[in-house]
């Protein structure tokens, strides 16, 4: 695989280094609107997908009384490729699987997708946290997508290079503004050493589940909206 600017072999070996890579485009025009479009249709009611897949933003309200949907008030999507097209065609992605699986060094098979809406002035904070405090020590691998630019000033993420060869670190869960669930944060995280990763749009970020990453709130006019693809070793 030699599509982006880097051989497989090379991004193999920074993403070893680092715990993850900013890749590069993963979603041709077509695609990126697709999704984008898809994404808004379901917020906005219009496209009906599973109640249990949409989480709202707590404090709002999404069904409004005259029956329409706030689509600002979505603050999450989940698993929507068990049950839209538009998502099964991208998380099934030969180009995304093919970079997992040299990540992973493994065959590897979907499973899990989440949308994080972070919406425009209130999308909020995602703590530090590694994602194996949600998962366990599973060998998963996540595939990050972009479908707005996510920039330092809208929440892109943020990482700690080479935080994947620290281990499982302890995490508490906590209430954070906005999110309807508690969310699992890892304290004692020196941010000297963070990186931000600005993603375009329709490009991606990979990253191992035991990096350390965060992701600020959203207070500018501009959404940023984030397709996570996880896919585990088979
Ligand atoms: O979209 C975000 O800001 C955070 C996503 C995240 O933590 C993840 O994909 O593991």
């Amino acid at each position: 695989m030699t599509t982006q600017a880097a051989t497989v072999t090379e991004w193999k070996q920074r993403f070893d280094i680092d715990g993850f890579i900013n890749f590069g485009r993963v979603l041709d025009a077509r695609e990126l609107e697709a999704l984008g479009r898809r994404m808004d249709e379901i917020c906005a009611g219009k496209v009906k997908a599973p109640r249990e897949c949409i989480r709202i933003h707590q404090g709002m309200t999404w069904e409004q009384p005259d029956g329409t949907f706030r689509g600002d008030a979505v603050w999450q999507l989940l698993g929507l490729a068990k049950h839209d097209e538009v998502f099964l065609e991208i998380c099934h992605k030969p180009l995304i699987r093919d970079v997992l699986e040299t990540l992973l060094e493994s065959p590897v098979s979907y499973w899990a997708d989440q949308v994080v809406m972070k919406n425009a002035r209130h999308g909020g904070e995602v703590p530090w946290h590694q994602d194996t405090s949600y998962w366990g020590q599973e060998r998963r691998m996540t595939c990050w997508i972009a479908v707005d630019d996510a920039t330092p000033f809208n929440g892109c993420m943020r990482m700690l290079p080479g935080s994947h060869r620290r281990g499982q670190m302890k995490f508490t869960p906590k209430q954070f503004e906005g999110a309807p669930c508690s969310l699992l944060e890892t304290d004692e995280v020196s941010e000297d050493t963070q990186v931000y990763v600005p993603v375009r749009a329709g490009c991606a970020s990979f990253h191992h589940p035991l990096t350390l990453h965060a992701s600020s709130k959203n207070t500018t006019p501009d959404r940023r909206r984030g397709l996570a693809v996880t896919y585990m070793a088979v």
